[in-house]
């Protein structure tokens, strides 16, 4: 379908061939036109959500209670190894809302920043940030940033970020209730979105997928991000990347999704993690 503005660009083309305009000027408005008038995107394309068609897609998904919570703490990574974190934070400060007990992060605060506030003022707020949510998980943050975690044959072993198991225990060290489910090979594809999809019609509880980027189509390695709807008349999946610098907001076809989950890191699958307040 034509979008209002394709066919004023259509028009506007038509008009300028009629008249007699130098070729060029013809030229000029083609390639425009072109790329808004392109196909209907195919079954296994990921739609931006920064589109005509991802914000319909919004519009009219039936599964999507979790999108406006998340969307309202979200934050981008602050680098490479911290997408786990990042999503941690993010859906902890939706679970816990203005909690008045949350943590506070003072490390981004210089100390100079204090210098011109009354005495003992703390400009700091109550949040989860992606810096302190690692500070009660398991592995250290010298570790997620590549420490080595043991030696083998004489060789440090290193393990960027998080699989998805040391999110798991990351996540419930910081008061989650977990549901962790690895994709394996025999996991059928109809349960994954049954879950996913029922997750996301649901308030109160939000789903994580830890997927391989070169398996849905995107340049990188494995990844880690919050779900934010799910849409059944293109069976799609709204993945809130947390890495904006790398790629959008995307609606991910189930197929696509299920394929990056299914793939091996280290120890076994990625998979997804449903989490709730304990
Ligand atoms: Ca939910």
């Amino acid at each position: 379908m034509l979008s209002t503005s394709a066919i004023k660009r259509v028009a506007a083309g038509l008009v300028l061939a009629a008249s007699g305009v130098a070729p060029f000027a013809v030229w000029l408005v083609a390639p425009a036109m072109a790329a808004d008038v392109a196909a209907p995107p195919t079954a296994s394309a990921l739609v931006p959500f920064a589109s005509e068609e991802g914000l319909q897609r919004l519009a009219r998904a039936g599964a999507k209670v979790d999108f406006p919570a998340l969307a309202n703490q979200f934050e981008p990574q602050s680098n490479a190894a911290f997408c786990g974190p990042t999503t941690a934070a993010i859906v902890l400060n939706t679970v816990r809302g203005r909690s008045k007990d949350l943590p506070r992060d003072r490390s981004r605060l210089r100390a100079e920043d204090l210098q011109n506030m009354p005495p003992g003022a703390d400009p700091s707020l109550p949040r989860f940030t992606q810096d302190n949510v690692i500070t009660a998980g398991a592995k250290t943050r010298a570790q997620v940033l590549g420490e080595a975690m043991a030696v083998r044959d004489g060789k440090p072993v290193r393990d960027f970020g998080y699989q998805l198991r040391q999110l798991d225990q990351m996540l419930r060290a910081n008061g989650l209730t977990t549901r962790m489910v690895v994709v394996d090979d025999a996991m059928p594809e109809a349960s994954i979105r049954a879950e996913l999809a029922d997750n996301l019609k649901r308030t109160g509880d939000y789903a994580i997928v830890n997927y391989r980027r070169e398996q849905v189509g995107q340049s990188g390695g494995g990844h880690i991000s919050p779900l934010g709807a799910y849409d059944a008349e293109s069976d799609s999946f709204l993945v809130l990347d947390v890495n904006p610098a790398s790629a959008g907001w995307v609606w991910m076809p189930t197929a696509t999704l299920v394929k990056g989950m299914r793939t091996f890191d280290t120890i076994e699958n990625r998979g997804y993690v449903l989490v709730e307040a304990r």
